[in-house]
């Protein structure tokens, strides 16, 4: 049965409402990636960044799992062999029912300890200074569980062995111009994947890949996926 890795960018979630970084209007043209994005914005100004955050966890919680989503997730309910790795902090993958996931940039619905590097599932109400870490106790800590730039992204060492295994290497909806995930599709044709890119528009590396098909995921990813499926 054929290997598949699936990367997604924000591009998937956009049209569950969520915003894209790196578009017209998206979040980098709000606000700095350097103000919220980073440990030292953190270190900076705690308060700010966090309500940044609490902020998109509200949006990412208000949103549904649209169908390119569901498609991914039908495909591995089908039983094919599929590993997504998203980039992507909100949780529409696991809620339209994706089970084998690596969220590479953390997920916006945890907190990380800034102290003792504590991780745990964040419910509701905003992050402040007198939140706790259930492990060390300490306060003025807490921060969500996003990897941000400087920071070494999560499970790359999984990532890397399904990226040297795999047949078919699927890119949604990213835009590549973060590494390390930018560089996946170097590793995929390394290993000798067919290679594929279904996005709105071309990609900063659209030129690394076998096929580029340009739309929104909403259309683009049920059509791939039904192919895989042979109906
Ligand atoms: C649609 C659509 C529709 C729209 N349908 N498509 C110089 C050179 C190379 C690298 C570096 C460098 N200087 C520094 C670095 C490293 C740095 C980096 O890459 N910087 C670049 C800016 C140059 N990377 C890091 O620091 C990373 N860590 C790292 O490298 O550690 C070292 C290390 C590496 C390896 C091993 C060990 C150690 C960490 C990166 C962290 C990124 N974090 C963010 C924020 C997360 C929290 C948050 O959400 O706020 O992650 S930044 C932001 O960008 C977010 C995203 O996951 C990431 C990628 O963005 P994405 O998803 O691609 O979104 P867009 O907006 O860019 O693109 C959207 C795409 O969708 C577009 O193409 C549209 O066309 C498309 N689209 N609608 C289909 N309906």
């Amino acid at each position: 049965m054929s290997r598949i890795v699936v990367l997604t960018g924000a591009g998937i979630s956009a049209e569950s409402g969520l915003g894209t970084f790196r578009d017209a209007g998206g979040v980098w043209t709000q606000v700095r990636l350097e103000d919220v994005a980073t440990p030292e914005a953190f270190a900076r100004d705690p308060a700010m960044v966090r309500a940044f955050y609490d902020a998109r966890r509200d949006a990412a919680r208000r949103a549904a799992p649209n169908a390119a989503h569901r498609a991914l997730a039908a495909l591995e309910a089908a039983g094919r062999d599929l590993l997504i790795i998203t980039q992507n902090v909100d949780d529409l993958h696991e809620r339209a029912g994706s089970r084998n996931l690596l969220h590479l940039h953390g997920e916006l619905a945890k907190a990380l300890c800034a102290g003792c590097g504590a991780r745990w599932a964040w419910g509701e109400g905003p992050m402040t200074d007198d939140s706790a870490c259930p492990e060390c106790g300490e306060p003025g800590g807490v921060r969500p569980d996003v990897v941000w730039f400087g920071e070494t992204p999560y499970g790359l060492d999984a990532a890397y062995a399904a990226l040297g295994a795999c047949e078919t290497f699927v890119s949604i909806g990213t835009s590549g111009a973060v590494y390390p995930a930018g560089g996946f599709v170097r590793e995929a044709r390394a290993a000798g994947a067919r290679t594929l890119e279904l996005n709105l528009e071309p990609s900063e590396v659209s030129r690394l890949f076998h096929e580029t098909r340009l739309g929104p995921a909403s259309d683009l990813v049920p059509a791939w996926a039904a192919e895989i499926l042979g109906v």
